[in-house]
């Protein structure tokens, strides 16, 4: 596939950004700055800017609990999000939800289920909603191996299926669920693209640390869908970097193995070496991007910190419509 320079480098602004938003978390994080906890997606940037890249005007969206700072390039308010990750009123859910819970229904976002799996259904319903307006939208469904398993994903595959709704059912495979291998809770290689196949969905099984190798499996799957095809099924191979939750020491797996992955299989190094070896990217550049985006989220946090937090009387607004 040809790509035109301004693609590349937007590409590679997206990686970078949710490169440098996911170390910010951590480094908040590890300062005692965020309430209750994350799990950060560092190293896991590809398949998500790769398969979002695809995504236009009116498709949905659903992540899964791993990129939290994954709003941040879909074009959400910088003030909102550190708002609601701090637990704030500035919040976009005024500070109730925090990191599950960054919903954000102007840029598609669906929000998400913190009971993994059971928001495939949410999806399927949102894909009937376009299928009823006669719409070329699709919706992305993001899990995780190991919330490949759950019996609501294969149920909502199958209504996609029969009422051939356009549901691009994502697995991010990235080799655990909290400290389950891959290997152990699935029986087969492809932990959704190996189970998935009775239903002769069109599946991609790509290496998910390959930007453009993710863009183009979901450009193609996406156009099909696009162009009335019905649902289908990409599988992102990676492997997650940090513990599960930060604090996690990892005691189930072999830290030499995290290290090759980290060192050789870097999605942003490697995709920043082919840019630079075509000519279209610096290291001044990257240096650059870094520098002023850790000053805008730096200013952005001191704003969330000094903003109000909940008074205990208003913790039963918006539980009914007025
Ligand atoms: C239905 C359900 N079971 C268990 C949990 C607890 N839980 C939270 S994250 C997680 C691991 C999920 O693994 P995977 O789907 O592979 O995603 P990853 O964390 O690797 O991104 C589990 C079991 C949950 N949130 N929901
Ligand atoms: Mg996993």
């Amino acid at each position: 596939m040809q790509y035109s320079k301004e693609f590349l480098l937007d590409v590679h602004r997206k990686l970078l950004t949710l490169r440098q938003m996911e170390q910010k978390l951590l480094d908040t994080y590890a300062q005692g700055r965020v309430p209750g906890h994350i799990h950060s997606g560092i190293g896991q940037e590809a398949s998500f800017v790769g398969i979002l890249s695809t995504k236009k005007d009116g498709d949905y969206w659903k992540p899964t609990h791993r990129m939290a700072s994954l709003p941040f390039i879909m074009g959400m308010d910088e003030d909102a999000y550190w708002g609601e990750l701090l637990a704030k009123k500035t919040g976009n859910s005024g500070g109730r939800g925090g990191m599950l819970h960054i919903g954000d229904f102007k840029t598609g976002y669906l929000g998400m289920s913190a009971t993994l799996g059971n928001d495939a259904g949410v999806c399927v319903g949102a894909a009937m909603a376009i299928d009823y307006d006669h719409k070329d939208n699709v919706v992305y469904m993001f899990m995780g191996d190991g919330t490949s398993s759950r019996g609501p994903v294969y149920e909502a595959i199958n209504m996609a299926k029969i009422w051939n709704l356009p549901v691009l059912f994502i697995c991010e495979n990235n080799g655990f669920a909290i400290s389950t291998p891959v290997g152990y809770s699935c029986p087969v290689d492809d932990a959704l693209g190996g189970r998935a196949s009775g239903w002769e969905l069109p599946t991609r099984v790509v290496d998910g640390t390959d930007v453009l190798a993710v863009y183009e499996a979901a450009k193609e799957l996406t156009d099909g869908m696009r162009a009335g095809g019905g649902p289908a099924i990409l599988e992102c191979k990676s492997y997650r970097w940090r513990g599960h939750f930060e604090g996690d020491q990892c005691p189930y797996r072999d830290a030499a193995v995290t290290k090759q992955w980290m060192e050789n299989k870097d999605c942003i190094k490697l995709f920043e070496a082919k840019l630079m070896a075509e000519g279209i990217l610096t290291q001044a550049d990257i240096d650059t991007f870094k520098d002023s985006f850790d000053k805008q989220m730096d200013a952005a946090i001191a704003r969330a910190e000094a903003a109000p937090e909940m008074a205990p009387d208003e913790i039963y607004d918006y539980l009914y419509a007025e």
